[in-house]
């Protein structure tokens, strides 16, 4: 049986729903995480001594890091389709994955802060230079889509599991943005899926 630990409002928590909800496999969902306590537990430290969310468990196999998640989850369960088996097209999703944690998501965190979870907070000079730094990452990954339909080609794959919950934070967030036409659309391709009902819920 496959159980998550996190909160849904979290977006590495979403990441790994976004990979369990494409596998198709039943599991179960464990409140965890800020309001929800719990990670601070022995218990809950035991499996993840970060004390962080997400964390996974596989019948008795436990893993921690949202994006080793999403891994393991295409690679156990969607071998072929969601997790390239050949090492060239996995090697380009994977690079894609570690852009997505080294490169995309800390501006947007930045960003997202004062202006959702913690107004007040963050200083101004801070804040224009991850909104430039989304610009130019949010641009790159347009021009990447205005070629193909995901992230990795033609078909959905893991990287965009992990690339989709950051972009929803961006397209979101209370902020003028420029256009981006094919980063909209791939948005737009990904919420037509039902794996996208985790990301229904309001930015908070
Ligand atoms: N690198 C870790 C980061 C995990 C992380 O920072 N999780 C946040 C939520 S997005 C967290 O646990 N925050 C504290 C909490 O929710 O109690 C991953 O990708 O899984």
């Amino acid at each position: 049986m496959l159980r998550i630990w996190g909160r849904t409002n979290s977006l590495n928590v979403q990441k790994a729903l976004l990979a369990l909800e494409e596998i198709g496999r039943p599991y179960e969902r464990i409140d965890a995480g800020l309001a929800f306590g719990l990670v601070n537990t022995p218990q809950y430290r035991a499996m993840n001594p970060n004390g962080l969310v997400p964390t996974l468990d596989d019948d008795g196999f436990i893993l921690w890091e949202s994006n080793s998640i999403v891994r393991y989850l295409c690679a156990a369960y969607a071998p072929g389709a969601l997790w390239p088996v050949d090492a060239k097209a996995r090697a380009s999703a994977e690079r894609w994955m570690d852009w997505q944690l080294t490169t995309l998501l800390n501006p947007v965190n930045v960003l997202f802060l004062p202006l959702v979870r913690a107004p007040g907070t963050g200083d101004p000079q801070t804040f224009e230079a991850a909104r430039l730094a989304c610009e130019a990452n949010f641009g790159l990954l347009d021009a990447l889509l205005a070629g193909q339909a995901f992230v990795t080609g033609d078909a959905f794959g893991m990287a965009d599991c992990v690339i989709a919950p950051v972009v929803h934070r961006w397209l979101n967030l209370p902020l003028v943005r420029p256009e981006l036409p094919n980063l909209v659309r791939w948005y737009e391709d990904l919420r037509a899926r039902p794996s996208s009902k985790v990301l229904e819920l309001p930015l908070s």
